[in-house]
């Protein structure tokens, strides 16, 4: 049944309860209940009055849509939402895999803006309104690889960050985007860890931003982000380690030089800048030629073997043609 969620919207039940039936027919209440308009009250806990129409459409009505994207959506066994909410990584909220879903209901993830600056002809700062309604949205059913050894498969929400980076018009100087996320101690209590140099912040060569399978994430099991996955927008890089995908974005940034990024500036010699998943080139704390699939069997389930660029060569494996991926790892 759905639970209102004064934070969030809607919550699901946690633990065994949720089988693929009982999630179909929740997803069905909940889609029917926006379509009565009945959930107005709630909605408007995460979106103003206005944009209400437009996240009905964007989100819950998106669930099971296919991608336009080629090869952005598999068909593999989606990780159970429990464990997607349940087990992250997110270390403003703690270093904990459980302490993202139990420390992040401090995030105020609306109202909430983002400034788009830098190398670009046309810089603006976006409030959550516009950028959902920026693009249709899609969802997209990815890989999400750590570097950890551990796997899931999640179905977002979003669009391409390139609808994004289009409207602001990249300049030609412009080769990289760095991405800086939020940084509030009075919402965060994992700052207070000397970990990373906060703010979180990641970076991409400005080509693979405007690659097409480059997500911006507003939602996923077609409901709005919950906070421990980065509400109330984040960003989504299927092909590279699950660090790449930064949470909780307050500015996307152009640049002409390769940006600095939290892990990198933290222990450069194990986290590049690139950070393409390869099973050939190891992080010198864990091989990277196997994986654990979340939610798949116990202590002794199979690992399963890890894909150069996480099963997405055929779309990216051009982008770094001539490429010394050992060296650029
Ligand atoms: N701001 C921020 N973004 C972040 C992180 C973080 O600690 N802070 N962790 C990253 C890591 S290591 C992973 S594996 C993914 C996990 O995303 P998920 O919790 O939605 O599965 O988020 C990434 N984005
Ligand atoms: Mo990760």
């Amino acid at each position: 049944m759905l639970i209102r969620n004064p934070n969030q919207g809607f919550d699901h039940p946690q633990g065994s309860e949720i089988t693929p039936q009982a999630l179909y027919l929740q997803r069905r209440a909940f889609m029917q209940t926006l379509a009565t308009g009945a959930a107005g009250a709630a909605m408007a806990s995460w979106a103003s009055r206005e944009a209400l129409a437009d996240s009905r459409v964007h989100l819950a009505a998106l669930k099971g849509m296919p991608s336009k994207v080629a090869g952005a959506t598999t068909s593999e066994a989606q990780t159970a939402y429990k464990d997607a909410t349940g087990y992250n990584n997110f270390y403003e909220f703690g270093l904990n895999k459980d302490d993202p879903a139990r420390n992040a209901h401090t995030l105020k993830a609306r109202p909430w803006t983002v400034r788009i600056e830098g190398l670009v002809q046309k810089p603006q700062t976006l409030d959550l309104d516009s950028l959902l309604k920026l693009a249709p949205m899609e969802e997209r059913i990815y890989r999400l690889r750590c570097v950890e050894g551990w796997s899931m498969v999640i179905p977002w929400v979003g669009y391409s960050l390139a609808e994004l980076l289009k409207k602001v018009q990249p300049l030609g100087s412009a080769k990289y985007v760095e991405f800086v996320t939020l940084a509030d101690k009075a919402q965060m209590p994992g700052l207070n860890s000397s970990v990373l140099d906060w703010p979180y912040t990641e970076g991409l060569r400005l080509d693979e931003a405007m690659h097409p399978l480059t997500l911006l994430a507003f939602g996923m099991y077609g409901e709005v982000l919950p906070n421990q996955n980065g509400a109330p927008l984040r960003l989504v890089v299927p092909w590279k380690y699950g660090f790449k995908s930064a949470k909780s974005l307050v500015a996307i940034r152009l640049t002409d030089k390769e940006p600095g990024t939290a892990w990198n500036k933290a222990a450069r010699n194990e986290y590049g800048f690139y950070s393409n998943v390869n099973p050939d080139v190891d992080h010198p704390r864990w091989s990277q030629a196997t994986e654990r699939r979340i939610g798949e069997g116990g202590l002794f389930a199979k690992k399963r073997k890890t894909l150069l660029f996480n099963g997405y060569g055929d779309q990216v494996a051009s982008l770094y043609a001539g490429m010394d991926l050992k060296k650029f790892y």
